[in-house]
């Protein structure tokens, strides 16, 4: 067989520039198909450039997006770059270039490394968030949400990285040292902008059920939002009345003692005189953790010296600070009843406070009882069952004005101020007379200045020019405010922006958002799904009360694909010395291959490992194919097996594109092309090519165009199955040929394990099965010299009569 070496880098070259050229992939809301929006999270544009999780992340939604355009949708497949943000920063001050500079450098890389890979963008609509008319609207919008005050200020307790100098997340804090440079978190009380996404809870919470996301995720929202439903019970302090928040109230009788928040604002006007020191000394001690490790931490406090008044029965209990309650949860204090919570038993049992048990249920000694029960210790209460219970105190303390049903959150209020430079200004000026006044939106953007020293806590203070402005208000003296935001905010509502990309007159045109939102299909990493993906969920409502959209949520559906790790099972990283470089692969074997191994380790959404002799069994296969269609002689009519070989796996593979079954669909595809004959008709090719396109997208065009096909096959239609021309029996050939083949095969390796050799296979069938087999094709796939038989044939070469002990589906074999 001839086996020519293709020059893969030419044909792909080509087929870039001419879907650049061609502008194929460009889409406008003026069209009379059915519009598909898909959106793959956009990348944060490093130097480091591409590598292998962007390849697969950005290569899965192109197969989709190419199946959607090819069966008729007008899809929108946008691409953008994240590219504000703290890396860009470290980086320009480690290069000492600006972030500017280093994030225009790495997008033009970026841009170039993408293309490589083939990907169906429309390239028209890039969006940067790090250019001023990207980050303007970020600024709108920030101005709209102080308008109605869903943008405010207050002092909060934050975790700081005196190394970083920066307000970290509690995500970016989990272990009590930074993520990112390991110095140990303080926590620092500043003045920070946050954005009440509290005010969505609820709708966050219940539109959950409507969206086709991955359960795992939504799940995770849920505990994220964590709603709870509880009562409020009235202590009262120091003659103040404390609201306390608990969803035991049928406990109300066991409580023992108090605990407020070691970083509760309000914890100095608790403490005694006497306690001053030992409250000092206690809170050097505490570390500073997040919520989520609370419950592992080994529970410490100290007394304030203050008591508060149980309502229910005016008994007065010690109020102490400790480290496991959260101090913007409820009210940040808690009625501790070590009798029947563990954390509050544990708590007692170290500073010896005592237990009174108030449900009846037995416990091991040494644990709180947690379970159901009868009220016990409890006056008018006792014998009542304790959920029962839960009502009936409720209802008592309501009807004194002392407490009542609520419901509570987990969610907090998004903390989006950050002391660095390279974010969206926050675009408010302070002035001693007028407070936080807004910049008026004609002033908008409030653009970075370039003249700023890095390195010395946060850039934008360093530029008394920029800072020092007049206020709009009452023309004064006043400073801009020098925080930036989060830049979770950019990526809030970017896929809005995809539809009206260079609208410079508004954030986008509603007509052209509503076309194409909300999104189709949502692709990206499963790491997003508590913040990301609450928040652009949060945008989408926000903007749609104030008038900007129509719908509800922004996107229908979610994929998360899955981890590809190096070929020793760990992530890849250049330390270990197991990274694969997509570049490099693109340069020795082709984008086509490197597509195709992606998707053949594993299913799209699983984690797997890199396999070079995937990668090099793939790009065998495309050699293969390539010589195929030079050889293949094109007939008019194809024979009746092909056909139907061809319309069942179009049925399958369509299915299994659409269900993100890619390594599937790939299997069935190379088994249609080893499965091709040497004489067949146009059509047969065609649609051959057209399964295999989404995959291996230039090869297929190359190929399309040898077969004279018409126009691009990145825009020709999906072909259908035509259910008719599939027929059964060719499918029950084939797997009796398989089973054949794998037999001669097995037998031999047995015999030839006895040293013997043998060259020839003899096979007896039962006689209408006789048409199942083909001598030709058993032969090649064992390298034998094969002969088959009908056992009714008188003149069979059967020696050892093994054609007696045939049966229907298995025949005999000897071999010689
Ligand atoms: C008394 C009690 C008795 C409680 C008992 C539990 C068991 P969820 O479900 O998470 O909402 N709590 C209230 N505010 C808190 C805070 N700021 N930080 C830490 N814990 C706080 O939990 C509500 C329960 O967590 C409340 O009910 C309260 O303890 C505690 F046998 O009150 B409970
Ligand atoms: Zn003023």
């Amino acid at each position: 067989m001839p086996n020519k070496t293709i020059n893969f880098q030419k044909i792909e070259k080509k087929w870039q520039k001419t879907w650049e050229e061609k502008k194929t992939f460009q889409v406008s809301e003026n069209s009379k198909k059915e519009k598909f929006y898909i959106v793959p999270m956009f990348p944060y544009p490093s130097a480091a450039g591409l590598h292998m999780g962007h390849a697969i992340m950005y290569t899965i939604p192109d197969i989709y997006a190419r199946l959607k355009i090819m069966q008729g949708f007008n899809v929108l497949h946008p691409i953008g770059y994240d590219a504000l943000g703290l890396p860009a920063e470290n980086a320009a001050i480690k290069n000492k270039t600006p972030p500017e500079e280093y994030t225009k450098n790495s997008i033009k890389n970026f841009t170039k490394q993408l293309k490589s890979l083939g990907i169906s963008y429309d390239w028209s609509r890039i969006v940067d968030t790090s250019k001023p008319d990207y980050y303007k609207w970020d600024q709108w919008i920030f101005l709209k949400m102080f308008e109605k005050n869903f943008a405010y200020q207050k002092q909060a307790s934050v975790n700081w990285c005196p190394s970083c100098n920066t307000v970290l997340a509690n995500e970016q804090a989990q272990t009590g040292n930074c993520e990112r440079c390991n110095s140990k978190v303080e926590i620092k009380t500043l003045k920070q902008w946050f954005l009440k996404i509290t005010n969505y809870a609820d709708e966050l919470l219940e539109k959950l059920d409507d969206l086709d996301w991955p359960q795992r995720t939504k799940t995770m929202q849920k505990n994220w939002i964590g709603k709870s439903n509880g009562t409020e019970i009235i202590f009262e302090i120091n003659k103040e009345p404390w609201k306390i928040f608990t969803t035991r109230p049928d406990t109300i009788y066991g409580v023992t003692f108090m605990v407020v928040s070691a970083q509760h604002t309000k914890l100095m006007n608790l403490i005694t005189k006497e306690q001053k020191k030992p409250v000092k000394d206690f809170l050097k001690k505490v570390k500073t953790v997040s919520e989520k490790d609370m419950e592992n931490l080994e529970k410490q406090g100290v007394f304030t010296g203050s008591y508060a008044i149980n309502p229910i029965n005016n008994e007065k209990i010690p109020i102490y600070a400790g480290n496991f309650v959260v101090a913007d949860y409820g009210s940040g204090m808690v009625m501790a009843v070590p009798s029947h919570d563990q954390r509050d038993f544990e708590f007692a049992k170290k500073y010896k406070i005592p237990i009174k048990k108030v449900i009846d249920g037995e416990t091991k000694s040494w644990s709180a009882y947690v379970g159901p029960g009868k009220l016990i210790n409890s006056d008018k209460f006792n014998g009542l069952d304790n959920n029962e219970a839960k009502n009936k105190i409720t209802e008592f303390l309501k009807s004194k004005k002392l407490g009542k049903k609520v419901t509570q959150f987990k969610l907090r209020d998004w903390l989006i101020s950050r002391q660095r430079y390279w974010g969206t200004p926050i675009p408010i000026i302070h002035c001693d007379k007028c407070g936080a006044v807004p910049v008026p939106e004609k002033d908008l953007p409030v653009k970075l200045p370039k003249e700023v020293t890095f390195g010395k806590g946060n850039p934008l203070e360093t530029n008394e020019k920029w800072i020092n402005v007049k206020c709009p208000k009452c023309k004064g003296h006043a400073k801009r405010e020098t925080d930036t935001m989060d830049t979770f905010v950019n990526s809030s509502w970017y896929f809005l922006r995809y539809a009206d990309p260079n609208n410079s007159k508004e954030i986008f045109n509603k007509k052209k958002a509503e076309y194409w939102n909300p999104i189709d299909q949502y692709i990206g990493g499963a790491e997003h799904a508590c913040m990301h993906l609450i928040y652009f969920r949060f945008y989408t409502k926000f903007l749609r009360d104030i008038g900007m959209l129509n719908f509800d949520e922004p996107a229908k559906k979610l994929f998360h694909q899955g981890m590809l790790h190096g070929a020793d099972g760990n992530k890849m990283s250049k330390s270990l010395g197991n990274t694969v470089d997509p570049l490099d692969v693109i340069k020795k074997y082709s984008s086509d291959s490197l597509r195709l191994a992606l998707i053949s380790f594993a299913s799209p959404d699983s984690d797997t490992n890199w396999e070079e002799k995937v990668l090099i069994g793939g790009h065998k296969f495309l050699t293969k194919v390539y010589n195929q269609f030079s050889e293949i002689k094109i007939i008019k009519k194809a024979d009746e097996k092909t056909e139907s070989k061809l319309n069942k796996i179009i049925k399958e593979v369509t299915n299994q594109i659409e269900n993100f079954k890619y390594n599937l669909a790939i299997i069935k595809v190379r088994e249609l092309f080893n499965s091709l004959p040497k004489e067949t008709s146009k059509e047969v090719l065609q649609k051959s090519l057209q399964l295999l396109h989404p995959f291996c997208p230039h090869i297929t065009e190359e190929l399309w165009e040898k077969i004279k096909g018409k126009g691009l096959i990145s825009l020709s239609n999906w072909p259908k199955p035509e259910l008719s021309k599939i027929k059964e029996k060719f499918d029950q050939q084939d797997q009796a040929m398989d089973k054949i083949v794998s037999d001669i095969i097995n037998i031999t390796k047995i015999v030839e394990a006895r040293g013997e050799k043998k060259e020839k296979a003899f096979v007896y069938v039962i006689p209408n099965e006789l048409s199942f087999y083909d001598e030709k094709a058993i032969s090649k796939r064992t390298h034998k010299e094969v002969k088959i038989f009908a056992v009714n044939n008188s003149k069979k070469h059967d020696p050892n009569n093994i054609s007696k002990k045939t049966k229907p589906g298995k025949p005999g074999i000897y071999l010689e």
